[in-house]
């Protein structure tokens, strides 16, 4: 099971922002900006790539959860990043979809 599975599963503690039924955002182990979190769908899907039809609604599933969070931790008007990695030139590290969500201070022109 992937370390994103066990968080879903609760076999892994987590800093949990938000949860429901489908999704869970809980805070980055190794933050790289004061508020970082990972935004993920419950169902273990690796990456774009292994998303068919029926998937793709998780993504903008993500970003309205992304977008509502920023304004509930306050930094939907000062800015905020969205991002997904996906695959090896990416970075990605868990093959578990998630969008990482940072803000909470000036992010400058680096992507992440
Ligand atoms: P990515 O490179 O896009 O796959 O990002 C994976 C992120 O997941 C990385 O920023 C660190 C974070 N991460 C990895 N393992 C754990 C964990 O066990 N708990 C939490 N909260 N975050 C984790």
């Amino acid at each position: 099971m992937c370390v994103f599975c066990k968080i879903v599963n609760k076999e892994l503690p987590s800093k949990i922002e938000y949860e429901d039924e489908k999704y869970m955002a809980f805070y980055d182990i190794n933050p790289k900006a004061p508020i970082h979190l990972l935004i993920i769908p419950k169902k273990h899907v690796e990456n774009l790539n292994d998303m068919d039809e029926s998937d793709i609604s998780m993504i903008s599933d993500m970003a309205l959860l992304a977008k509502n969070l920023a304004k509930k931790l306050g930094i939907d008007k000062s800015g905020y990043r969205i991002v997904i990695n996906n695959g090896p030139d990416s970075g990605q590290e868990v093959y578990h979809i998630h969008m990482h969500l940072l803000g909470g201070n000036f992010l400058g022109s680096k992507l992440f």
